[in-house]
């Protein structure tokens, strides 16, 4: 793995742990951020050897409490235009990585850091976490997904409410709203998190990115297409020695030993 500035990447196993590391600003997103985050995410989808991410963020405070509004004031109309699509090509390419891609929201997940989190497979938070988008109060709006990947994860209302009066909700909220899945003690937020990973990486790989592939390109098409596509995806599994393993192991009552093929 290249060395990131304002990243920290660890790998353990099959597991790569990302943490925007800018604690002073308390991980706010800048653009040198953004482009560390796509070359870091490029080389963690190369690598066959990482087979789900965990994002967080650096120190004890926050997620990461937005786009850095020092660089974002300085916008105009056409460099903002750009930035924003920026930030979004970026956040779709996480969401389509093709592995889990878990949000450990250790604190402020605002603005930016929010649809950062809403572009992760699923979300998780410790007990002290704050979500929100608060760009109304800036004069601007989201502008890296989040008024359209917000309204498909809670509902258009409740995400026009976040969105329109740009308050912030603490994880039981969040939790109880469906953002995040679950609430955690802070100093377990990331063994916790783990022991979810752990879950999936026990499972077939293959069945597991397909799930992956076919749950998010169903989104984007009519519910027929999706079943079929669903449908095509069964098939294709039925083909894999991963499939025989499965259900000869459930069937001998013994765990399963995949071998992703
Ligand atoms: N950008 C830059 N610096 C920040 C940010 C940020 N988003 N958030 C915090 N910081 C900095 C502070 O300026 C401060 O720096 P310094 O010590 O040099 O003054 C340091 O981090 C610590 O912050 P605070 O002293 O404010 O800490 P508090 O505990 O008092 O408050 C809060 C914490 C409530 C999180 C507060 O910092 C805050 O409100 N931050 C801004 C949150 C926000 O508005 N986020 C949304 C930003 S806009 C956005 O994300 C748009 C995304 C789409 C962009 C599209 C591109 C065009």
């Amino acid at each position: 793995m290249a060395t990131y500035e304002n990243l920290l990447v660890a790998k353990d196993g099959a597991v790569a742990t990302v943490t925007v590391n800018r604690e002073k600003a308390l991980n706010a997103l800048n653009a040198a951020t953004l482009r560390e985050l796509r070359a870091c995410f490029g080389e963690l989808q190369a690598d066959d050897a990482v087979r789900a991410v965990i994002v967080t963020g650096a120190g004890p405070k926050a997620f990461v409490a937005g786009a850095d509004i020092r660089e974002l004031k300085e916008n105009t109309p056409l460099s903002a235009k750009h930035i924003a699509r920026v930030g979004q090509e970026l956040f779709s390419f996480i969401e389509r990585l093709g592995k889990p891609v878990v949000a450990a929201i250790n604190g402020f997940c605002l603005g930016g850091g929010l649809e950062l989190a809403s572009a992760c497979t699923f979300r998780v938070a410790a007990k002290n976490a704050q979500l929100g988008l608060p760009e109304v109060k800036l004069g601007v709006i989201p502008g890296y997904g989040g008024t359209q990947r917000l309204p498909r994860l809670v509902g258009i209302g409740r995400a026009m409410e976040l969105i329109l009066t740009g308050e912030s909700i603490g994880a039981d909220e969040a939790c109880r709203i469906g953002l995040v899945n679950h609430v955690f003690e802070p100093a377990e937020l990331m063994a916790k998190t783990r022991e979810i990973v752990d879950k999936i990486l026990a499972r077939g790989p293959v069945a597991v990115r397909f799930a992956l592939e076919v749950g998010y390109r169903g989104m984007d098409m009519p519910l027929d297409e999706g079943l079929n596509a669903e449908s095509n995806l069964f098939g294709l599994l039925c083909t894999t020695e991963d499939m025989r393993e499965g259900m000869a192991a459930f069937l001998e009552k013994r765990p399963a030993q995949f071998k992703g093929k």
